[in-house]
């Protein structure tokens, strides 16, 4: 078995911008910076011959190069204890096109909808005890933060192996965004 996730790749300057910020957060445990993306989809645990079918799908997909810039940072949950801080990013139809794209493409593989609404943003870091005043802090403080525009010219599919340590993330396959 193996498990799988669809994402965009950030270029290296802003994924090192992004993951000094998450250093930033007192009792925060920031992603690493080289795993910084944006996931459009978790698949989770697949066998291999689904692996297989899940990667020859996902070759299928047509949808444009667009870009995206980063916008603001929130946490999830909205409300009580926060554990994930992140980034968000800016409007992009585009961005919600090739998602739909390759919902629809894993859907044909055989796998549930994802079952709620895609809400994409770019994990800065996990927090454990982490108060909610401390996490407001840091939520106000970068409100504002905004990047360049940065071009979105692939997707990527990832193999998670979760250590002890952490995820480690291989990429198994990445296509090209091209005409449609
Ligand atoms: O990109 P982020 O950090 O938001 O939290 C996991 C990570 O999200 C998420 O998939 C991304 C790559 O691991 N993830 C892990 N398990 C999940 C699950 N059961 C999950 N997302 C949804 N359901």
């Amino acid at each position: 078995m193996i498990r799988l996730f669809v994402a965009l790749d950030i270029p290296a300057p802003l994924r090192q911008r992004l993951h000094a910020m998450g250093k930033d957060i007192p009792g925060a445990r920031p992603a690493p910076r080289d795993q910084i993306h944006l996931t459009l989809r978790f698949i989770g645990e697949v066998d291999d011959g689904m692996a297989l079918d899940i990667e020859a799908s996902l070759a299928a997909v047509r949808s444009p190069p667009f870009s995206l810039s980063v916008r603001g940072v929130g946490c999830f949950p909205h409300r009580g204890t926060p554990r994930v801080l992140w980034a968000g990013l800016s409007e992009s139809r585009e961005l919600d096109i090739l998602h739909t794209h390759i919902e629809n493409r894993l859907i044909a593989c055989g796998l549930p909808p994802e079952p709620g609404k895609f809400s994409p943003h770019i994990t800065l870091a996990r927090l454990r005890d982490c108060p909610r005043r401390q996490a407001d802090a840091f939520l106000a403080d970068k409100a504002l933060f905004r990047s360049e525009d940065f071009p979105v010219e692939g997707f990527v599919l990832y193999a998670s192996r979760l250590l002890k340590s952490g995820a480690v993330h291989v990429a198994r396959a990445s296509w090209p965004l091209g005409a449609t």
